[in-house]
Order: C-alpha cells, then structure tokens, then sequence
C-alpha cells in the first residue's frame, strides 16, 4: 500500500550526496559552497571553441568502438566500477566549477546548478554498487544432471544521445551505466550544451576509462544523431528528450540493416497534480511553486497542469497567483533569481506562442512581462483553461494551467491518463485510501502525494515515464542496468560431464 509520508523524512542511503541537500535544502544555496567560491568558479571559466558538426567523424568513431568493445567487456567489474567512484570522487572536487559551468551554459540558477552536480556524483557512485551487485552469475533450479546459470553480458557499442535540460546528469548518467556494464559508448549531448559536456568526458576519461571505450561527437540531432542511431554497428539506444525525436529514432532502428536492438527513451509529459477539497491549501500552494516554476519550468517533471476541486479552488489560486507574481525573473547568476531564462530562442519563441495561444482561448490568472533581453526570461504565468482535454501541449517553461473539477476524481484521473503521457502526477488528499486508489488508476510513472514533484532522488525515487513519456526501465532504480546487458544462459549436462 502507498505510504503517506513526507519527502523530507525518506530516510536516505548516506552514500546519497545530493539527495540530502536537495530535500531539504528547497531553493536555498548549500553551506558549504560559499557565494564567493561559486562567483569566482563563473568568472574563471575560459572561452573555449567546440568543434560542432562531427557528422564525418560517425564512422571512424563506430570502427574504433566496435574494436574496443571485447577487452572492455572482458575487464573485471571492479575495475570497471571504479573508474565510475574516481569520477565521482574528481567531480566532487571539482563541484564549484560545474555548477558555474551550468549556470553558464545551461542558464540553470546556481541551487539547480548544484543539485544537478550533486546528482550526477549520485549517478556514478549508484551504478557503480549496483554493477558490483548484479555481476554474480545466477545458479536458476532444475533437474539433477543439469546445471543453469544465467549471466548478463554487455551489449556492445551504445549511442547516448541527451538534452540540454540536464545536459550534466543525464548526460553523465546515460554514460555510467552503458560503461560499468562493459558496453563501449558513443555520446551526442545537446547541441546547446556542448562545453559542459566536453568537461565530463575528459574527467571520464582521467578517471580511467579508454579514449576508445568512451568518444563524443557533437553537432546536432538531424545530422550527428541521426548519422549514428543508422549505423549498424550500433547494438543499443540510449535517449532522452522529446517524445517526437524519441519516435523518430525508434523508427530509424527499425528500419536500418543491422540487428534488432533495444531503445531506452525518456521523455517529456504533461504533468498533472490532482488536489481534493480535503487537501491543505497552504501546502498545495508551496508544492506548486516549487514544482510549476522551479528550472523556469524546463523539467520534464515539471508540473504543467493543476487540477483543483471547486471547494478549495478560490483559497489555492489566491495563495498561487499571490506568491507566484512575487517570484522573480532574471540573470541566472543572480544569487536572487527565483525564475531563470529559457535556453535559447527557439524556446522563448515557442513558450511565447503558446501564451499567446493560452490568451486567447484561456483565463488570464496571472501573465506579468518582463523585459525580455538579454536574458531570454519568461515570469510566471497562470492560465485558467476549461478542461483537461484542452492541455494539448508540453510546453516547457513556466506556465501553469489550471483546471476545477467536481464530482469524481477518478474521473479527472482518467482524463489525465487520456492526454497520452505518463511521467509524473501529484495528488493533495488527506484521504489516505483515496491517494492510494488515484496513484494505480494513473499511468503516469512517478507518483507525489502531499508534496512537490521535484525530485527523482537516484536509488530512492527512480524516476522515469510510460506510455508517451518513455519506455522504462527508471534511471536511479534497479532495473536500469540490466537494460543495457543481454542474458546468456548456459545449460551443462554435469552427468555427462563426469559430475
Ligand atoms: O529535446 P530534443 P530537447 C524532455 C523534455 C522535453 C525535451 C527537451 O520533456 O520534451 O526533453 O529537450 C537529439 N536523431 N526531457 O529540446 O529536441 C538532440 O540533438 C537523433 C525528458 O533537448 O528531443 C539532443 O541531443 N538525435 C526527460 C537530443 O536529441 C536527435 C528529462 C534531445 O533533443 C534527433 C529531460 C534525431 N533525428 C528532458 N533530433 C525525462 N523524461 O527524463 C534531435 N536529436
């Protein structure tokens, strides 16, 4: 049964650096990095040049992938793990000048910057463990004369193809698990985030994994990307972003010469949070802010759709509209900035048309502006639209549509799971069986009740979605490794082997 409970009380691993700080730290910057130290690490930062179109670089990388891949894979799993715990161990070194590179890069406020440094140490040091735990073979039961074991086997050659919205942790967390479980990785990150990208690998790289095993080619998804998910060498598909390019790629594999292989997709969703009229309106309103605006809303988890019973409606949307207009839009590297700029053009155009569209056909609750050079910064805005059918889009940046209900939940919840996605849902009750019936009616694949739906905490919350939201298995949680290995099982008829 579901277990009412607190995020802030999850008892946690204490190998689980970031997740301590991030539960409980909410948007305040952590002690131990002072601002100076933060200030410094940005304005140290060098200019350096990314060579961006390595489309001619597809092959060669593939050939010196493919050559690599049987020494690897033959290496002890230790040695393996490792390499991933003296990465962990250089980036948390290395932790101020990370996060200057996202706040720099990415545009991500400095307490995202940090949580997301934090979560890629996590990333590395819980595949590390998890690789250490599944290496053993399996003895499975059966006759006698006969001996079962089942063993997992790397795959091959992976392409890691990953977003800009978390171009460290994602990036980074893709890698680790191709890589521990003995596979050879080529990695394409987001064309808008190449720099952070190039830091990791050469930290990758230091901590002892083969310029071979590991290589990066950059440019963009159309190009890079889509020259290497057609290549037949490929033997696996990591991917997270859109769920368009997503169906896109799972159409590439399924129509290129080569092996059938497996794609791992996480996407995007169009998130829900479901409050009854039992709920409490100041804590409704605090897990909205954090989760609708927090990251100006470029989270896939973020929540993009409230939907409020009409008894609690008028309480919640004065505590959100009030606190949300105070909230303020600005230079990322402000320690003061609560809402950040959107990545780049295309995005601010694209949030742009869809409020404009929101105007026109929904209720302006709340629709501040703000200047919007140079920074490319979207306020927070507050739409009120009829119903839940109507929120046909995911749109990525602070946007919050809203949406009263009555009668029954279950009915609201069916009308969520109908829009297609399945990522995250939150749900305010203090109805305990009624958050329990809710959470497996929804499909979505990460579930919050009475709290935010900020945090895929690795190894506590795996996180990932279904249906339009990804394929599964959920990165952080102990499935996700054994995607990335085939089964192999080996049958001995022991008596005719002598015993
Ligand atoms: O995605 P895009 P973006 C989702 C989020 C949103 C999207 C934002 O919900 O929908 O990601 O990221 C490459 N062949 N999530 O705009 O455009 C492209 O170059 C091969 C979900 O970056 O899909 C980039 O490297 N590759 C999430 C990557 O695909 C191609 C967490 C993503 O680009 C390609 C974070 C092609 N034809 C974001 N076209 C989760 N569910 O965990 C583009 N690319």
């Amino acid at each position: 049964p579901l277990q009412l409970q607190q995020g802030h009380n999850l008892p946690l691993p204490p190998q689980l650096y970031g997740a301590q700080r991030r539960n409980s730290a909410g948007l305040d910057l952590a002690e131990a990095e002072t601002r100076d130290t933060l200030g410094d690490a940005l304005t140290t930062l060098p200019v350096v040049v990314v060579q961006m179109d390595e489309a001619g670089k597809v092959e060669p990388a593939m050939q010196r992938a493919r050559a690599a891949f049987p020494a690897w894979a033959a290496r002890p799993v230790d040695e393996r793990a490792a390499m991933l715990q003296a990465a962990a161990e250089r980036l948390e070194l290395g932790l101020p000048r990370f996060a200057a590179l996202l706040v720099q890069e990415a545009r991500k406020c400095w307490p995202d910057a940090i949580a997301e440094v934090r979560e890629t140490i996590d990333f590395l040091r819980y595949y590390a463990n998890e690789a250490l735990r599944l290496q053993a073979p399996q003895a499975m039961p059966g006759p006698t004369g006969e001996r079962n074991t089942l063993q997992l086997r790397a795959r091959g050659v992976w392409v890691a193809i990953s977003p800009w919205n978390f171009p460290l942790a994602i990036f980074t967390g893709q890698i680790a698990a191709a890589l521990v479980t003995g596979n050879c990785v080529v990695a394409k990150p987001a064309e808008q985030t190449p720099r952070v990208a190039t830091e990791m690998l050469s930290l990758l790289h230091a901590a002892g994994v083969p310029t071979s095993v590991l290589q990066m080619l950059h440019g963009t998804g159309e190009t890079v990307g889509a020259a290497l998910v057609a290549h037949p060498g490929v033997d696996g598909v990591v991917f997270t972003g859109s769920t368009s390019v997503a169906k896109g790629i799972q159409r590439a594999l399924a129509a290129r010469d080569g092996p059938i292989v497996p794609l791992i997709a996480e996407t995007g969703g169009i998130n829900a949070m479901l409050v009854d009229a039992s709920a409490l309106p100041e804590q409704v309103a605090d897990a909205v802010l954090q989760s609708a605006f927090r990251s100006a809303g470029q989270r896939c988890s973020a929540l993009r759709l409230l939907c409020l019973h009409e008894g609690i409606a008028a309480r919640v949307l004065e505590l959100v509209v009030g606190a949300a207009s105070e909230l303020r839009a600005g230079d990322p590297a402000d320690f003061a900035t609560d809402v950040g700029p959107l990545i780049d053009s295309e995005a601010f155009i694209n949030v742009k048309r869809h409020i404009g569209r929101l105007r026109e056909r929904g209720r302006v609750l709340l629709a501040p502006s703000v200047p919007a050079q140079p920074h490319h910064l979207v306020a927070a805005h507050v739409f009120e639209i009829s119903n839940v059918a109507d929120a046909t889009h995911e749109i990525f940046g602070p946007v919050l549509q809203v949406v009263r209900w009555k009668g029954d939940p279950a009915a609201v919840i069916d009308a969520i799971n109908a829009l297609g996605y399945g990522l995250t849902l939150g749900i305010h009750t203090r109805i305990d069986r009624r958050a329990a019936a809710l959470a497996a009616r929804s499909r979505a694949g990460n579930v919050y009740v009475n709290r935010n739906m900020i945090g895929a905490v690795v190894g506590v919350q795996p996180f990932g979605g279904e249906a339009l939201s990804g394929t599964g298995p959920k990165a952080g949680g102990p499935h996700y490794l054994l995607r990335f290995c085939s089964e192999q099982v080996v049958t001995i008829n022991t008596a005719a082997a002598g015993g």
